[in-house]
């Protein structure tokens, strides 16, 4: 029997992805970390890297692999791989696309109706007794209302699609319009702020979006206007959220992903008007099992020789 390809896991992985790997390959599972003198015996051997969305492979790791033949991304975002550096090397990329678009637009629309209904809010209004003490002030109505997608792909899509289902007028920008699409589109984020009620961010991470929403853009969504984050925390100005939030310059916030996970600013945490969750856009059972059959799939065709199922061109 020839050896086993030996590959390197650099971030947490499912139980049942790692279960999957180790059956077929020789698993290091984050070695550059908790031994890199153990590690740089093996690096030269490493032929596959696997990650996660929230994963970093920068250029320096690459350079350590000498024998490297392939990055499988868990996760439909790449933004933590130098997909440059891999690909100056004609080390193919692969993610998983497609099979979690249903559960991160569904989260979005959850968080969307969690902070304008504010259902968070009420489990805790009747769980500490409140209720008795007299009734829970009034929340935004979310049928009728605006809403505005940072990011227009396949997640955003299919967010729009589930907001035309509650009645929401649909608005989003984007580096340009779509053809075909039956949204209204806004040139930047800032002027799509000013025109809807509700702003969700699904937009890819990385350097050519870090920041967007910023102080400008939260001041044009304005004090009616609420922020959902199912995207990732470095496309928000954390810093400036929180003083917008404070300040009452936006009504509140959803949020799924933050700048420094799991680290979340205690600010963030004590307010009243806001909605936080553990980074769960993918996180159900099914997709998640998908997502790993994809991450695995693309494992097994590289070292078939088969085309790859899912690979990232930029
Ligand atoms: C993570 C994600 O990959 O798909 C993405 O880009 O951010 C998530 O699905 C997932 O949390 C696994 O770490």
């Amino acid at each position: 029997m020839s050896e086993a390809v030996e590959i390197l896991v650099v971030a947490p992985l499912m139980p049942f992805l790692m279960d999957a790997l180790r059956g077929q390959y020789t698993v290091h599972d984050r070695l550059h970390v908790s031994d890199p003198a153990a590690f740089a015996a093996v690096a030269p051997r490493i032929r596959a890297v696997v990650a996660n969305g929230e994963a970093k492979v920068p250029r320096e790791l690459i350079a350590q692999l000498p024998a490297l033949e392939m990055i499988s991304v868990f996760g439909v975002g790449y933004d933590g791989v130098d997909v440059p550096a891999a690909h100056e090397r004609n080390i193919p990329v692969t993610n998983t696309p497609e099979v979690l678009n249903d559960d991160v637009a569904d989260l979005a629309l959850g968080l969307l109706l969690s902070i304008a209904r504010r259902i968070p809010q009420a489990d805790r209004f009747v769980r500490d007794g409140e209720w008795l003490k007299g009734p829970i002030p009034l929340a935004r109505k979310v049928a009728g209302s605006r809403l505005g997608i940072v990011g227009i792909g396949r997640i955003g899509q299919a967010i729009a699609h589930r907001a035309l289902a509650f009645n929401m007028e649909v608005a989003y920008t984007a580096r340009s319009p779509r053809a075909g699409l039956p949204y209204t589109y806004h040139a930047d984020a800032k002027s799509l702020a000013a025109a809807v009620d509700f702003l969700v961010v699904i937009t890819p991470g990385g350097a050519a979006t870090r920041g967007m929403i910023n102080a400008e853009v939260l001041q044009a969504l304005g004090p009616q206007g609420y922020l959902v984050n199912v995207a990732r925390g470095t496309v928000v100005d954390q810093p400036a959220l929180v003083e917008a939030l404070k300040a009452g310059v936006i009504a509140g916030a959803a949020l799924d992903v933050f700048i420094d996970e799991p680290n979340v600013p205690p600010e963030l945490r004590a307010m009243p008007n806001v909605v936080l969750t553990p980074h769960i856009g993918s996180g159900t059972r099914q997709t998640r099992e998908a997502m790993a059959k994809l991450t695995f799939d693309n494992l097994l065709a590289h070292f078939a020789g088969q085309p790859l199922l899912t690979p990232v061109d930029a």
